[in-house]
């Protein structure tokens, strides 16, 4: 603790003596997502997952009659409090009030728990006001709203990965659900549908960053309860759920946990009465007011919540400003607020060593890379802060600390053995450790919308660090140069206190393995001895998916700012233009590009293959990251000179829904259309890059060769047979 009142006694000369003494941060335990109060069987699901203790209790409802889980999801105006440890943080324990658009009044969305085969019905209610100045024809010049960005009080629901219906009540993104109206849902998760870590979030084009980045997200699990069977002629690719092997000796589930990785960009504003132009344009600062015309000096300065004191109105923690708060690259690495971890910042889980848990991060941030490392924590000096559960200061005072403290190296790194991506169980385990080749260190990097899936054991008690390592420029989705979070940051994301159980000796994976060898003794021999090696085939929903017909044309989404223009394909979004039409149950190559900053690719109801990932060498070809086999090219393990593996490294031939797309690389993906028809979505998931175009329309038809497509009732006019040009309607247009 010395080095944090060292560096206290210097804040306190700065501000002079009439501030009071600040203290170290108070410690915060882990919570887990709160869970909606529920009736029936519903509660059954959520078997292996801790209840939250002490949490927030969120309005709605949750109740299961058969297949039918009936949901009523509030969208309010929540008022709580978000703990920052920053100690020169004005607020009584550290504690910010904040006044946010939340499902249920918490800071994260309640987790929502279903079946393949169920019918999720939600009701959602929108509360917030009707009285909106960012809905206003001509709104406030001081919000910073570009076309189409605003109407904060309108909303609707995504169910990101779920592969349902995109059209009339279901995963239908083109909805307005107005302040004041509820909307009900109805969802059919199809019987074949994967197990696996999905998530729901607000997803209405102009209000999407700025909902999202209010907290509006939760965990949406589907859990899976179909056992291995033997493929048979009958049925060659039997559904298996990876849910059923993750068990130990005596049956009993690993314990779960959620990880909800949120990025709430609150701030408090000076709101003058009847200032000219409205509220929201003044944020605190610790430099200053920033407001649209600042100075790089404060518009740079971590923002502050001070006390109100006469003639100095301070607004709770908000999300109100697009532009100043939002509509930035770099604004991450600058405003001083942290990565939450199921709306805590930097709590401390405390499990026992040698027991198997699965974790579920989600990234439901916007604005800033997660690139994930365990590390053992070495204590430094006489202090331990990790032990403690102390480390003060904001995220650039924090470095200094936390890179003493929790240094990731060959000896201190703990593995993640990934099961599944994007949701989506892996053909085969991915280790993310530290390789044996050269000593570079692999992490798990999550762009915003991903989730990865980790089995963990920590091999015997001591502190260790759940880490957001620093990344390079180019891989990651926050461009500032450093003064925050930056490319050379790392950032604390949870204390993990590893006390009492059973140490482990020896290699983990090994240990990891014989566990799940042991506790499986029915499966059959070739299958369990798989199991233990990391082949993960029986439990993968998808292993290979058959090419485009010849001829079929390949498709291309390439991202792009040309200020203060967001495009795909030299296009901002326009509702009333369909970008792209498709046939149901045709299969088409994706080739993925972007200029200028990396961009994140994410596509509505259908997951994608990732085929093949290039990047220019020096004469300006495009060659293969990967060998024949899927392992990177050892150039290309190195190439981001800071030691880490590149991100793109283990996705090769993976299923997902979500793609960081860097610059100087191309992607090739490869997707079907399977079985859904209807109006959807591909965009930046960088929402605030979505929200200010870079989103295209995709309407996937019965037939193309069809008039309209085959959808209407164009067909059946006599006068209207096809002919040489068959459409009857143009399918390129709304109508
Ligand atoms: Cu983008």
């Amino acid at each position: 603790m010395m080095k944090s009142f060292a560096r206290t006694g210097l804040v306190i000369a700065a501000l002079g003596p009439s501030l009071p003494a600040f203290a170290a941060p108070v410690p915060r335990a882990f919570e887990p997502p709160p869970t909606l109060p529920g009736q029936g069987n519903v509660v059954a699901l959520e078997a292996g997952v801790a209840p939250a203790v002490g949490g927030c209790r969120p309005q709605g409802s949750i109740s299961r009659s058969g297949s039918i889980v009936s949901v009523v999801l509030n969208f309010v105006r929540g008022r709580f409090f978000i703990n920052n440890p920053d100690p020169t943080d004005p607020q009584p324990d550290g504690l910010d009030p904040v006044e946010l658009r939340s499902y249920g009044g918490c800071k994260s969305g309640p987790a929502i728990f279903v079946k393949p085969g169920d019918t999720l019905r939600v009701d959602l209610i929108n509360q917030l006001a009707k009285d909106d100045p960012s809905c206003l024809p001509n709104p406030p010049e001081g919000l910073g709203l570009p076309a189409l960005v605003g109407c904060f009080n309108t909303t609707n629901l995504h169910t990101h990965g779920l592969h349902v219906s995109p059209a009339g009540n279901s995963d239908n993104v083109l909805l307005n659900i107005a302040p004041q109206t509820k909307f009900p849902y109805e969802i059919n998760i199809p019987n074949d549908h994967p197990a696996g870590t999905f998530w729901y979030h607000a997803h209405r084009h102009g209000s999407t960053a700025v909902q999202v980045a209010s907290g509006a997200s939760g965990v949406l699990v589907v859990k899976g309860e179909r056992p291995y069977t033997p493929p048979s002629p009958q049925n060659p690719k039997p559904i298996a759920d990876i849910d059923t092997v993750l068990h130990d000796v005596n049956g009993a589930p690993f314990k779960e946990q959620l990880f909800l990785f949120q990025q709430i960009a609150y701030a408090c504003f000076a709101n003058q009465p009847n200032q000219p132009g409205g509220p929201w344009q003044q944020i605190y600062t610790t430099q200053g007011l920033y407001n649209a015309n600042s100075p790089a000096n404060i518009a740079n300065a971590p923002w502050t919540c001070p006390l109100a004191t006469s003639g100095n109105p301070v607004s709770p923690g908000v999300v109100e400003n697009f532009g100043l708060q939002l509509d930035s690259s770099s604004i991450w690495d600058t405003n001083g607020r942290f990565t939450s971890v199921n709306g805590i910042v930097q709590p401390t889980l405390t499990v026992p060593a040698g027991e198997i848990q699965r974790w579920r991060f989600v990234h439901a941030g916007i604005h800033d890379t997660i690139n994930i490392q365990l590390v053992r924590a070495t204590p430094v000096g006489t202090t331990n802060l990790i032990a403690t559960s102390a480390l003060s200061g904001n995220r650039q005072q924090q470095k200094a600390d936390l890179l003493a403290a929790c240094n990731a190296s060959t000896g201190t790194l703990i593995p993640q053995f990934e099961i599944a991506s994007d949701g989506l169980t892996r053909t085969k385990l991915r280790t993310v450790h530290a390789s044996e080749v050269g000593g570079v260190l692999e992490s798990n990097y999550m762009q915003p919308g991903y989730r990865s899936d980790v089995l963990v054991v920590f091999p015997s008690d001591g502190d260790y660090c759940l880490l957001n390592q620093a990344a390079p420029k180019a891989e990651r989705v926050s461009n500032g140069n450093g003064g925050g979070q930056g490319p050379t940051t790392p950032q604390l994301l949870a204390y993990i206190h590893v006390r009492g159980g059973q140490p482990v000796t020896g290699d983990l994976q090994a240990y990891v393995g014989k566990a799940l060898y042991d506790a499986n003794p029915t499966l059959p021999d070739a299958v369990r001895t798989g199991l233990r090696d990391g082949d993960l085939r029986p439990w993968a929903p998808f292993e290979n998916l058959a090419p485009p017909a010849a001829g079929s044309q390949q498709q291309q989404a390439a991202f792009a700012i040309n200020f203060p223009a967001f495009t795909v394909n030299n296009a901002s979004y326009d509702p009333d233009v369909v970008n792209f039409t498709r046939e149901v149950n045709t299969t088409d190559d994706w080739l993925l590009s972007a200029q200028g900053e990396p961009h994140i690719f994410h596509i509505h109801v259908n997951p994608f293959q990732v085929i093949d990932v290039t990047t220019t060498n020096t004469n300006g070809q495009q060659i293969s990251i990967y060998n024949p086999d899927g392992t990177c090219k050892p150039d290309i393990v190195y190439a981001d000179k800071q030691q880490l593996a590149n991100q793109y490294c283990g996705m090769w031939h993976t299923f997902r829904d979500t793609i960081i797309v860097e610059n100087n690389y191309q992607i090739r993906v490869r997707t079907r259309y399977d079985r859904y028809i209807g109006e959807y979505v591909l965009h930046c998931h960088i929402l605030d890059h979505e929200d200010a175009g870079m989103m295209a329309n995709i309407a996937i038809v019965p037939d193309l060769n069809a008039p309209g497509g085959g959808l209407g009732m164009a067909g059946m006019r006599h006068a209207k047979q096809p002919t040489a040009t068959p459409a009857a309607t143009p399918v390129g247009h709304k109508h």
